[in-house]
């Protein structure tokens, strides 16, 4: 008789994280033998998402997907770091509504699908640095702000892109205390928004965005502070003149407009020289632009970055 034995090493199908199944997705393209793809569906609504890489790859090893979804800032849900992850759940994101309008020629409405079908998805993996002093690596799927801004046409007098973040008190708990002006904005000169390396992200792990990571579609603008990339984003504007950003407009000694990350000028309560990667022991030098100097430093030529914080 033949007694058929569980295999003990193999993981049950719920225990197949996103991030295993990315890895063995990135060995599959890499030509090395593929275990079995079982589908992993995190308990709220995760769905896979077809990327193919983009140009752009940070170097170092992405940080774990249970880092990068348990340590967040999204004070929509609350101040404390893991409070997102805690309280997101209640964020419903089907339906959406996202608007791109301002100075554009053709105004526009996405519904949720339409999040998704802006562009070919892109992986792009890019290091986050928030201004406290911890960074990660992390393995975004979106397309190019541009592919978006492109579709509305932005007149001439589009000289700056606002983004405003979702307001839901009922599914937001910290958008029923006074802890930041609601809803949260921030802002792009319109440069920045058209580079390449400005991402609209829509996932992370090839899976859908897990809601603490600012569901359904949030900005990332790599070389630049994590606070500009705003989450579960309702609507981009494009405006004339630079509009006011939530830590610009709480503290404007110590958050400016353009947020670049630079470890030679210090936030006035602590060095920004070096920053602690979450999951690692130690501190790790902090680079210009979070290092993609080579790809932005050219837009801030002529700006004095000590002043232009
Ligand atoms: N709407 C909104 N967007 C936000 C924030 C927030 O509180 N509300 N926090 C910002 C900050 S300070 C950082 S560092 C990043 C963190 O992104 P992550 O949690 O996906 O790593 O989100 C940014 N986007
Ligand atoms: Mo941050």
């Amino acid at each position: 008789m033949l007694i058929r034995l569980t295999d003990r090493t193999a993981p049950a199908p719920s225990e197949i994280t996103p991030e295993a199944l990315w890895r063995s997705r990135r060995d599959v393209l890499r030509g090395a033998a593929a275990g079995a793809l079982s589908l992993w569906l995190p308990p709220a609504l995760a769905a896979p998402l077809k990327a193919s890489p983009g140009p752009f790859q940070a170097s170092e090893k992405p940080s774990t997907f249970d880092e990068i979804t348990r340590y967040n800032n999204f004070y929509e849900f609350g101040s404390g770091k893991e409070d997102p992850a805690k309280y997101a759940g209640s964020l419903v994101v089907r339906p959406w509504t996202l608007t791109v309008g301002g100075h554009v020629q053709k105004p526009l409405t996405l519904d949720y699908d339409a999040l998704f079908r802006v562009a070919p998805l892109q992986e792009r993996v890019y290091r986050l640095r928030c201004v406290e002093g911890w960074s990660m690596v992390i393995p975004w799927v979106g397309f190019e702000l541009s592919a978006l801004l492109k579709q509305a046409q932005p007149t001439s007098k589009g000289r700056f892109v606002q983004f405003v973040t979702l307001e839901r008190p009922s599914q937001m708990p910290g958008q029923r205390t006074g802890l930041l002006p609601w809803p949260y904005r921030e802002g792009l000169r319109i440069d920045e928004a058209m580079h390449p390396l400005t991402l609209l992200a829509v996932g992370l792990y090839g899976q859908t965005l897990p809601a603490q990571n600012g569901a359904p579609i949030r900005l990332v603008v790599p070389w630049k502070y994590g606070f500009k990339s705003i989450k579960s984003i309702v609507a981009i504007n494009l405006v004339e003149h630079q509009p006011t950003t939530t830590w610009q407009s709480v503290n404007p000694r110590e958050y400016g407009f353009f947020a670049n990350v630079n470890p030679a000028v210090d936030h006035p309560r602590w060095s920004q020289a070096n920053e602690r990667r979450i999951g690692e022991f130690g501190r790790r030098p902090t680079l210009p632009f979070n290092g993609y100097a080579r790809e932005v430093a050219s837009m801030y030529s002529g700006l004095d970055l000590k002043r232009w914080i």
